[in-house]
Order: structure tokens, then C-alpha cells, then sequence
């Protein structure tokens, strides 16, 4: 195997990595978050804002493909039935909506429904692995670690949705499980800006606590594809 190294640009210093040793992961790029009439915008949000990362999450996905790196893409979903829902998840702030109603675009957020698929724009490729979370964080009660214990990844980069609630409590999982993890900053949106930019500060602080940022183009140019 010819091994790949990148130097990329990045807040709070130099991420260095080997494609075949980092996995891209994409977080929730789901219907019901990004497109018009689907459970976020139901819920008052401004989905343009989310829909207006889809070209630079394309750029990042086809550069990482070409270059044979491993694709993991997430989805916020739970069975059927709920048992992997708890009810505190269910019932917090009694929304209109809850997890497993009938919403605009099938139950929400649960496997199987329209919604919760993820976006024509971003769909796994066949060989690429989909791991369905009940949480917020792309490891709890998910095969994820195991899967990237098989191809001896050791580094993340993060994409996806949203910032604040799934991308950064992946992300911080992922730490404490011994991944240096890099969020790519075009790459990831909230439907509040004040909680993305908080996030991106966050991550980056205090060297790096929990990781660290850069806009695609660094990536891409580390890459020979700026
Ligand atoms: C995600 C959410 N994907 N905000 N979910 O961030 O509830």
C-alpha cells in the first residue's frame, strides 16, 4: 500500500496525517436537517444556511474518494419501535414534533423514512460505511470505533451537521478515544452562527483541546487540489 502524507494548514498548528491511516467523517447530512419542508425548517430554522455547505462538503468527499481514503457517514436515527430512544430525548421541551411522530417527511428521525436519509448530494458510495447514531455523538452505542479500529485509523477530519450539537460531541468523543480530529470550518453550519464560530473557538483553544480547524481550501491544497 503507498502510504500518503498531508501537512494541512490549521488553527492551532499543522495537522499531519496519512490518507490511509484518516477516515472523513460526515455528520447528519440528513433531508429532515438541510432541505426545504423537512423537520428543521418545521421547527422554524433557516435550512439555507445548512444547505449552503453541500458544494464544499462535495469538494472535500470527491478530493478524499479520488485519494482512496476511508468515508464514514453518520445519521441521527433510531429504530422503529424507539427502544433507543429515551424518553428524556423524546420529551425534552415538549415539542409540537417528537422523535418518531409523523413528520413532513416521514417519522421523525427514524431508519428507513424519507427524511432520514442523507441528501442526494452527499449519498454513500456502496463501499463507503453509514453508521446509524441514537445520540448526538457519532460513537455512543455504534459500531464506529470497531470499524475504524479495522482500517487502524488514527485521524478524523469532520464535516456535517450541526456544529455545535452532533459535529462537536462527535468530535469530543472521538478525543477522548485517542483521535486528533480536524473540523473543516466551510464544512460544518448551525442554524445559529453565534454557536458555530463559539464552537470553532472552542475546539482550537488551549492548543488544541479538542482538535482543529481549517477551511477546505487548506485541506484541498495539501492535497494538490486547491
Ligand atoms: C444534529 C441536532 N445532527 N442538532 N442534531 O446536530 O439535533
Amino acid at each position: 500500500m503507498t502510504t500518503r502524507q498531508l501537512q494541512v494548514d490549521a488553527q492551532p498548528f499543522v495537522f499531519d496525517c496519512e490518507v490511509q491511516r484518516t477516515a472523513l467523517v460526515i455528520i447528519d447530512m440528513q433531508r429532515d436537517f438541510i432541505e426545504p419542508g423537512g423537520f428543521g425548517e418545521s421547527l422554524g430554522n433557516d435550512v439555507a444556511l445548512l444547505a449552503a455547505i453541500v458544494p464544499a462538503c462535495q469538494a472535500v468527499l470527491a478530493a478524499w474518494r479520488e485519494a482512496g481514503g476511508m468515508v464514514v457517514h453518520t445519521r441521527e436515527s433510531h429504530r422503529p419501535d424507539l427502544a433507543d430512544c429515551p424518553p428524556a430525548k423524546r420529551n425534552r421541551g415538549n415539542p409540537r414534533l417528537r422523535i418518531g411522530d409523523p413528520g413532513p417527511m416521514g417519522r421523525i428521525l427514524v431508519a428507513g423514512e424519507p427524511g432520514n436519509q442523507i441528501i442526494d448530494a452527499l449519498k454513500p458510495a456502496v463501499m463507503e460505511t453509514v453508521i446509524d447514531k441514537p445520540g448526538k455523538g457519532a460513537f455512543y452505542a455504534t459500531p464506529l470505533q470497531a470499524k475504524l479500529q479495522e482500517r487502524s485509523i488514527r485521524k478524523l477530519l469532520f464535516m456535517g451537521v450541526t456544529t455545535e450539537v452532533c459535529v462537536q460531541t462527535s468530535m469530543r468523543e472521538a478525543n477522548d478515544r485517542g483521535y486528533d480530529s480536524l473540523l473543516l470550518e466551510d464544512c460544518t453550519e448551525s442554524y445559529f452562527p453565534q454557536f458555530k464560530a463559539a464552537t470553532l473557538e472552542m475546539v482550537r483553544a488551549q492548543g488544541g483541546i479538542v482538535g482543529w480547524t481549517t477551511p477546505s481550501s487548506s485541506l484541498l491544497s495539501a492535497m494538490g487540489k486547491a
